[in-house]
């Protein structure tokens, strides 16, 4: 009895999974890559240093750069988030790492509608379907108001209970959560209700450049709604990767979504099954969140 009862407030342990390679495509190997998002079939990206900062429309299948706008040279380009437009143009919104202006762009043009100021630094954006995510290199996540990027709260972001900094580019899939961690091979999955890591994906059988230099980290991870896949790459990395993982039976879920039934089991790809609906703003397993 007293065995069952210890079992019973032992945390499960955070699961460790590999990510399955389902497809290997290019990627500019000059794109010094800072975000990464995937809409409507078409990949845009945020790159960064500089003097060479852009943000571009990229074809995701053949790497191929559709269209691509410069940031000032003073400027180092840093998080992208896209934003489906309701009733109005999509939006692209793009950080600067110390220069505290966010850049919006229309989605289709790449044409500047707007800016917004914020202080401190910027790293990686995702937007949830209702509000910003921004990291800071730090281990604290802050929310921010969609319509003038106001604060709204933050969250600090927790493995095992200890703080875990340094995380970089984000996305944000229905209520989950990824940042991937600057400098490793790490994608993380985060409960934004707690900022507690719910899983771990191991990215260090991606290859990057075959002669990396010490910034040529993995950074840039995006969810491909139509296939439920993830497409994971890093700055001057001469691939990207379409990838999906599976996640151990009985692996905590994040809070806000329900368990699968057990027939259904786990061992389906984790990015087919938290796939969300950003323009319908519906969760294929999670339920919506207040
Ligand atoms: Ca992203």
């Amino acid at each position: 009895m007293l065995a069952a009862i210890l079992l019973a407030t032992v945390p499960a342990p955070i699961p460790v999974v590999q990510p399955q390679v389902v497809s290997t495509r290019p990627h500019d190997p000059a794109a010094f890559t800072q975000g990464l998002e995937w809409a409507d079939g078409v990949l845009y990206e945020s790159t960064g240093l500089y003097g060479s900062s852009t943000v571009r429309r990229v074809d995701p299948h053949r790497g191929e750069v559709l269209d691509s706008a410069p940031l000032p040279a003073g400027e180092f380009g840093e998080g992208l988030a896209f934003v489906p437009g309701a009733g109005v143009a999509d939006r692209l919104v793009q950080l600067t790492w110390r220069e505290g202006v966010a850049h919006v762009y229309d989605a289709s043009s790449l044409a500047e509608v707007g800016t917004y100021a914020y202080d401190g630094e910027g790293w990686g954006l995702c937007f949830d379907g209702a509000r910003f995510v921004m990291s800071d290199g730090t281990a604290v996540l802050t929310f921010r108001d969609r319509s003038d990027f106001s604060v709204r709260g933050q969250i600090e972001v927790t493995l095992d209970g200890a703080p875990l900094g340094l995380l970089n580019e984000l996305e944000c899939v229905g209520t989950e959560l990824y940042a991937n961690v600057w400098g490793e091979r790490r994608v993380l999955r985060i409960d934004p209700a707690t900022g507690a890591v719910t899983a771990v994906i191991d990215a260090s059988g991606l290859s990057g450049p075959p002669n990396p230099a010490t910034d040529d980290v993995l950074n840039g991870i995006a969810h491909d709604e139509e296939a439920g896949t993830f497409l994971l790459t890093g700055k001057r990395w001469p691939s990207l990767y379409e990838v999906q993982w599976t996640v151990p039976d009985g692996a905590e879920a994040p809070a806000g979504c329900r368990q699968l039934p057990a027939a259904a089991g786990w061992l389906v790809a984790l990015g087919v099954l938290a796939g969300r609906s950003r323009r319908s703003g519906r969760s294929r397993h999670c339920s919506t969140k207040a």
